[in-house]
């Protein structure tokens, strides 16, 4: 994100303050959510404009941030000299088309997770970008900022407990929809803990098995839910519940185990209630509660060009390993993951 961090510096020497005027391409769910925190929790930025192509729900998004410019045209927003970076909240499958669009452009871009749904697709972007010369992209694995999990990585580099030696990841949704395939718990889901664990260890993963029970009765035909079971490089073994039909709320945890201790992280919040017999804690209904503080730091890492946030690199092996965690599904049998080295431009 040098870009970013340049603009940062000219206003710094020229003593103004610099907002960055970002341009959202998709305002649903989570495009909506990502203005509400470039308008209200973020500093250094504002909303500069906004594509959807639901004009109307564009044009809401746009009136909350501050009166931002709607486009018809989402390559307009991406060349428009008043934007100065892209935000891509848009459909998986428009991903790949408008990042291509913003590194053709110069412009730095935060697209939301996956970079793009296929290997192919992430490959095409590590070739635009290696063309580019310098970094412009970001993926939006917010969980890289939860303080949970970045305390779970400071405990685990400072030596505290030890030489890892097994994680156990725990990610539960209440409801999906009836009779997805059974790919898209690896796909849109389980996703979080491929990038998680690869983040955690700074390894790669090398070879991948994906277990299924019974499937639930409540999930539509769908294979739900799934035990996915990762080795790293260094021998690591990671396994991952995802259930995306749990019913009982939204709930991620894991913990970690290594020679001299564990770590746990726990679901959030602290603050519990007893009463008549019991001891509760309440369970948020989505990820946007659970993941509000993951995201806001996420945002304001990207304004302020900290450049902590997972790179194009991390977006292409990400949807590498999932592809192999599919296979294995499909077939039932464990799959080598035979990851491709990384290219020059994300190294150190
Ligand atoms: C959703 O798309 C997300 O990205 C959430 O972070 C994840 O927890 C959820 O399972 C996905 O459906």
């Amino acid at each position: 994100m040098r870009f970013l961090a340049e603009v940062a510096q000219a206003g710094a020497a020229t003593g103004r303050h610099v907002v960055k005027r970002i341009g959202i391409i998709g305002t649903g769910i989570m495009g909506a959510d990502h203005a509400r925190l470039l308008t209200d929790a973020v500093s250094g930025a504002c909303v500069g404009g906004v594509f959807d192509p639901d004009a109307e729900r564009a044009g809401g998004v746009a009136a909350r941030s501050g009166g931002a410019r709607v486009f018809a045209d989402p390559y307009a927003l991406i060349g428009d000299d008043g934007i100065d970076a892209v935000l891509i909240a848009s459909s998986d499958a428009t991903h790949e088309e408008y990042v291509l669009a913003c590194v053709a452009a110069g412009k730095p871009v935060l697209c939301e997770k996956p970079l793009a749904p296929t290997t192919e697709g992430c490959a095409r972007i590590l070739e635009a970008e290696a063309a580019h010369g310098s970094r412009l992209v970001t993926v939006g694995f917010m969980r890289r900022f939860d303080p949970g999990y970045t305390d779970l990585k400071a405990v685990l580099d400072g030596g505290e407990v030890g030489i890892p030696l097994m994680i156990h990841h725990v990610h539960r949704n209440p409801a999906a929809v009836p009779g997805i395939p059974g790919s898209a718990l690896i796909t849109n889901s389980a996703v979080h803990e491929l990038d998680i664990t690869r983040w955690l260890f700074g390894e790669e993963i090398t070879e991948v098995a994906v277990h299924t029970p019974r499937p639930s009765g409540r999930a539509g035909g769908t294979r739900d839910p799934q035990l996915l079971i990762l080795t790293t490089e260094s021998g690591v073994l990671a396994d991952v519940e995802i259930f995306v039909n749990a019913r009982y709320g939204y709930e991620v945890r894991c913990e970690l185990v290594a020679e001299e201790g564990t770590v746990t992280l726990d679901a959030p919040p602290p603050t519990s209630l007893r009463r008549g017999g019991l001891h509760a804690r309440e369970l948020p209904a989505d990820w946007r509660p659970r993941f509000a503080e993951a995201y806001r730091l996420e945002l304001q890492d990207w304004i302020d060009g900290t450049g902590r946030g997972a790179t194009a690199w991390d977006g292409f092996a990400a949807t590498y390993v999932a592809q192999a965690c599919v296979a294995a599904l499909e077939s039932g049998e464990r799959h080598v993951v035979g990851m491709p080295s990384i290219p020059r431009l994300y190294r150190g």
